[in-house]
């Protein structure tokens, strides 16, 4: 546990939260830290690169991916107050201390979103959400399963030019920057959704949107509703943090085709759109809000739409 975490430790006490949720959070501050470090020595401590493994996704595994993973699992399991744990790298659940039934919370994250990033520098960020148990039996999915209104806090780091904290609940968005010894210090409070004209859509996928979608990025990009500009990180993580400061909207389709989502819920759709409900934000898949869909399997896609209220009103009428 990183020493003298005061600064963070006096935020989480203020937001009322009890002392094991605190413990929780810390034990993914001060991961989010280690991860950190490391993906900046990365080139040098052979950590780029794939493992040769696929994941339950069925994408080729990163080194990076592995080690966030690991260690995110390790140190939540040894803080003892994780009743069961969903990462979007392993297939079921995880449960971390087989029959402590006392510990309380569930903790659903992405380790490494934006992993086919990391070969370029591009930044990529660790994504998370923590529920309350349902109830005592860590054999019962429906623990992990939750609506994502149900969360009690979410966030995210982003590992870019600097790293950056987003720790969030219904009463405070907060953002932190970590120290060389890796104490949390805030750096922004009460953030609410920025209000600039920016677009974030993979248009390679044209041909795969609804038209509806069509008439919708034609719209933003026509003038008419002020000027846009684009932005694509191709890295969920950075592009909604990004739009969470500047302004703006995400989209990532269903496939009009397929039908399919790209985007998971549990670790990936409803950490995000419960920040981007606290912030005065929105999201959806394009006709449901995201916080309120039932998930019916740990690693189900929707379509992801989520920023500014604006953007998705214009969506509202294309
Ligand atoms: P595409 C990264 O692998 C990821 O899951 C998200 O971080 C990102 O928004 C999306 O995929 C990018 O997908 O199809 O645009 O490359």
């Amino acid at each position: 546990m990183i020493k003298n975490n005061e600064e963070l430790n006096s935020y989480l006490t203020n937001q009322n939260l009890n002392e094991d949720l605190i413990l929780v959070l810390k034990t993914i501050s001060d991961s989010c830290f280690e991860i950190s470090e490391t993906i900046r020595s990365s080139g040098i401590n052979n950590l780029i690169g794939k493992t040769g493994e696929i994941n339950v996704q069925g994408e080729k595994v990163e080194k990076l991916d592995e080690y966030a993973n690991n260690l995110l699992i390790r140190n939540l399991s040894h803080s003892g107050k994780v009743f069961l744990m969903g990462s979007e790298e392993i297939e079921s659940a995880i449960i971390p201390n087989p029959n402590n039934i006392d510990s309380e919370y569930v903790v659903v994250f992405d380790p490494l979103d934006g992993s086919s990033n990391i070969d370029v520098s591009v930044t990529i960020g660790t994504i998370f959400a923590i529920y309350k148990k349902i109830n005592n039996d860590q054999n019962d999915l429906e623990n992990l399963l939750q609506k994502g209104k149900n969360a009690i806090v979410a966030g995210y780091t982003v590992y870019g030019s600097s790293t950056v904290m987003c720790l969030s609940s219904s009463v405070d968005t907060s953002l932190f920057s970590f120290d060389k010894n890796g104490r949390a210090l805030r750096t922004h409070s009460n953030i609410k959704h920025g209000n600039s004209n920016i677009y974030s859509v993979n248009e390679s996928n044209w041909n795969n949107f609804t038209e509806k979608d069509k008439s919708w990025i034609k719209k933003l990009k026509s003038g008419t509703e002020g000027e846009y500009t684009a932005r694509y990180v191709g890295s969920l993580v950075s592009d909604f943090h990004r739009n969470l400061i500047k302004g703006g909207v995400f989209a990532y389709p269903y496939d009009s085709i397929t039908g399919e989502g790209r985007l998971r819920l549990i670790y990936e759709c409803n950490p995000l759109s419960f920040i981007a409900k606290n912030t005065n934000g929105d999201a959806s898949d394009g006709e449901r809000k995201i916080l309120e869909i039932k998930p019916s399997n740990l690693h189900q896609r929707v379509g992801f739409y989520v920023g500014s209220k604006k953007e998705m009103e214009i969506r509202k009428k294309s």
